[in-house]
């Protein structure tokens, strides 16, 4: 299992390690927080994946998240959490360096992605096979920003390397699961950049797509994860904040930074969020002023 409104570093992740312990003999499920939508599909078909059953586990193996207290943690898989007789932590995030919540914790902040991890974890241990390296490149390209974040080290590509001697194409992969976007996500994709509002002398720029907007355009969060990568890129800016409310009154918000002296995994998890120096997560709940008003007030305080 992994975090709340998994990405593909946590379903990459749960996929490997389905596969893996498979070939090591132990049978294994995958728990998610909500049924995964279509761009999924090339890495999860045939897989044991649930939202909810009444089994008891030996072994529970939470990859991709920093912490079990955080609102990051799906509700659903708590309690399979805490019935399982021995638990592991396999993480990357910085802002759980420090947090033990399993039996076991193993915590590489300076990997790329959770899927590094595995790779260097098990690549002596079982012959990985095309299948699980779709799954490893897949978390791998998509936390390192198509690898041009500074995560992606001379390791991440060592892991690479041996990865892409599988038979899969890469290209063909990041197209189907990353790039593809319906016609009602461009339309909100469209409504998130009209929405782009500057704070703070352009230091701060803030898009958010409104519940309205998912009603109207009968579309998934899953198909607006454009923006947060987009407006870091926007010349002067120094915090992006992407904003969506699924949820009427509640926001889940990604915040990024390509400054080197800004941290937004310490403005995160003054709400309770957390993740990564230059990429961060939270939610919000309430007032959208009230909360965006406190969110860029952290802001400034870090930008300061
Ligand atoms: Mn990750």
């Amino acid at each position: 299992m992994g975090h709340k409104s998994p990405d593909f570093d946590c379903i990459g992740s749960c996929v490997a390690m389905h596969r893996i312990l498979q070939k090591m003999g132990i049978t294994a499920d995958i728990f998610v927080d909500k049924e995964l939508d279509n761009s999924f599909t090339p890495i999860i078909t045939g897989l044991p994946i649930y939202v909810e059953n009444d089994k008891k586990y030996d072994l529970v193996i939470v990859v991709d998240c920093s912490d079990i207290g955080s609102a990051l943690f799906p509700v659903n898989e708590a309690k399979v959490f805490n019935e399982a007789k021995i638990t592991f932590k396999i993480d990357h995030h910085i802002s759980g360096k420090d947090i033990n919540y399993a039996t076991y914790n193993y915590v590489d902040e300076k990997a790329s992605s959770a899927c590094e991890i595995i790779f260097y974890m098990f690549k002596d241990i079982v012959k990985f096979d095309n299948e699980i390296a779709k799954a490893l490149y897949l978390g791998i390209y998509t936390d390192t920003g198509g690898f041009k974040y500074s995560n992606a080290t001379s390791k991440t590509f060592g892991a690479l390397a041996k990865i892409t001697k599988y038979d899969f194409a890469g290209d063909k992969l990041v197209h189907d699961c990353v790039s593809l976007i319906s016609q009602n996500a461009l339309k909100l994709t469209q409504i998130a950049f009209q929405s782009i509002k500057f704070f703070h002398n352009n230091d701060i720029v803030v898009s958010t797509i409104r519940n309205v907007d998912f009603v109207n355009n009968k579309c998934e969060i899953e198909s607006c994860k454009f923006m947060p990568s987009y407006l870091p890129n926007i010349d002067g800016v120094k915090v992006a904040i992407s904003i969506t409310e699924k949820i009427k009154n509640e926001y889940n918000i990604s915040l990024r930074t390509s400054c080197d002296n800004i941290d937004v995994a310490k403005i995160a998890s003054r709400f309770n969020g957390g993740g990564h120096i230059r990429a961060s997560g939270l939610t919000l709940k309430g007032n959208y002023d009230k909360a965006l008003n406190a969110l860029i007030l952290e802001c400034i305080k870090e930008i300061k």
